[in-house]
């Protein structure tokens, strides 16, 4: 394993109850008599992209309006007042890191293993979360970042993995990916990238068929897992274990 990448809502950290508080903070703000509930917004998530989700419900809410030449404009002002609201939610430590994460970043530091993001959500999104738990020069500790702005189009598509990888200078297989997502891990599988999935409250019931590991979260020495995983030496997933089970994917592909 050469390199590691993180996706980062529902990954680096638990994310999305954020984001639908500021959509729907960002609707009141504007008026808009929309409210998006859990369980809406678990079948929302289906929809990669904040942008690409509010085109997706108002088409299903009223595809004629949907249809009108201004909706770019309201989509993108009103992602621009969620964003706000997100950043406001989740800036200065808002919202932690998930277990391991930390962790395993300096283990990866520590060892010249090279970390990189490949996520769908916004350079903004990325500095308000990752400013204070990383510091505020968080960007230079990765070798490389994808986001909305490097890969327009969202995953399930490889876009954004396929251009971290080229900024790595890699291939998926020398790789290994962290994705919290059935569009995550659909999205690293077809960029070739060995995936361990950490699930979400959000994401448990989805398909992972594909991913090397599915696991809860990544632990730590004072949040262990539940058990034992084959290949782990512990009950939290360090660095040894990643190499284990990406060099098992190997050995079955040789
Ligand atoms: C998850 C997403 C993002 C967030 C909302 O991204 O699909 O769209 O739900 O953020 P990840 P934006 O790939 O990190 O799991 O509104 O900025 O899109
Ligand atoms: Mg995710």
């Amino acid at each position: 394993m050469q390199a590691l990448i993180f996706d980062v809502d529902g990954t680096l950290a638990d994310t999305e109850a954020a984001h639908r508080e500021a959509f729907n903070a960002a609707f009141a703000e504007v008026g808009l008599d929309w409210y998006w509930d859990e369980g809406l917004y678990a079948r929302l998530l289906n929809v990669a992209g904040g942008k690409e989700r509010l085109l997706h419900y108002w088409r299903t809410i009223d595809p004629e309006e949907a249809r009108g030449r201004e909706v770019k404009e309201t989509i993108d002002a009103v992602h621009a007042i969620k964003t706000r609201h997100y950043a406001a939610r989740v800036d200065g430590g808002g919202l932690p890191l998930r277990p391991g994460i930390h962790r395993l970043i300096a283990e990866a530091e520590a060892a010249g293993v090279p970390i990189a993001i490949a996520t769908t959500t916004t350079p903004a999104n990325l500095d308000a979360l990752l400013c204070a738990p990383l510091g505020t020069d968080w960007h230079k500790r990765f070798a490389s970042i994808g986001d909305a702005a490097t890969a327009p189009v969202k995953k399930p598509a490889p876009d954004v993995y396929h251009a971290v990888l080229q900024q790595l200078g890699l291939q998926g297989a020398d790789c290994l990916a962290v994705e919290d997502s059935c569009n995550g891990l659909r999205a690293a599988t077809a960029a070739g990238i060995p995936t361990v999935v950490t699930t979400t409250p959000y994401t448990e019931m989805h398909w992972f068929d594909e991913a090397l590991v599915v696991l809860p979260h990544l632990g730590d020495p004072e949040q262990p897992l539940p058990r034992l995983v084959p290949g782990m030496g512990r009950r939290w997933v360090d660095l040894a274990a990643l190499h284990h089970w990406h060099d098992g994917v190997l050995a079955r592909e040789n």
